[in-house]
């Protein structure tokens, strides 16, 4: 059965959620967040970043949320919840994905280090606050996309839904989404909605 290390609010959602969707069977395995336990050999042995999650099938151990989401698709997924490769619906659902880590949870991920590594006193606002536009600049593309769709490959939920759905909940900590993203509200609803949503963030 697939192991799935994990701390409640962190990326190893995006893995709950989606085997929680495919009604895929897991564990979950709870991981102490300290710097102290990140930092130890055994944690670095699963993740030689010391971050979350880490995932295991089997004899395969892997880190990187993405990477966890596209191989339970490969093997469990019976070509539900994404396009099929080589097609034009796929390069956009790829897109996506990799927008919802490498360009929108990138700047909110250095927010949440700053304010965990820096004392309040210490804080750089304006560094912050740079990081911040950044987000909204990915907010309103996001706004943009789902004007006239419910989800971001069209009518249908996909995965790159889940890989987002967790980068608008690191956006929701900063109250970065407000009416001004009127369709990103709407959209969250209706994700936050999902029971397998709910089971994932219980
Ligand atoms: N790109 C990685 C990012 C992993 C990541 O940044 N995880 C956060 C929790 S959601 C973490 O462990 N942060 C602690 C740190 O960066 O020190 C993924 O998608 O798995």
């Amino acid at each position: 059965m697939i192991e799935i290390y994990h701390v409640p609010g962190t990326r190893s959602v995006r893995v709950i959620w989606l085997c929680e969707e495919l009604g895929v069977r897991y564990e979950k395995i709870d991981v102490d967040f300290s710097p102290e336990f990140r930092a130890s050999a055994e944690w670095r042995a699963l993740n030689p970043v010391g971050k979350i999650p880490v995932m295991r099938d089997g004899d395969m151990t892997i880190f990187e949320s993405g990477a966890m989401v596209e191989y339970i698709l490969d093997k469990y997924g019976k070509e539900r919840l994404r396009p099929a490769p080589g097609t034009s619906e796929s390069g956009v659902y790829m897109q996506w994905c990799w927008f919802a880590e490498a360009t929108f949870a990138r700047p909110l991920g250095e927010m949440v280090n700053h304010r965990r590594a820096f004392a309040a006193d210490e804080q750089v606002p304006a560094v912050v606050e740079e990081m911040a536009d950044r987000a909204r600049l990915c907010i309103a593309a996001l706004d943009q996309a789902l004007e006239s769709q419910a989800y971001l490959c069209g009518p249908d939920f996909t995965a790159a839904d889940i890989m987002t759905g967790y980068s608008l909940m690191l956006a929701r900590r900063f109250d970065l989404m407000d009416e001004k993203y009127p369709n990103v509200l709407a959209y969250w609803h209706r994700l936050s909605a999902r029971p397998a949503f709910e089971k994932a963030t219980a």
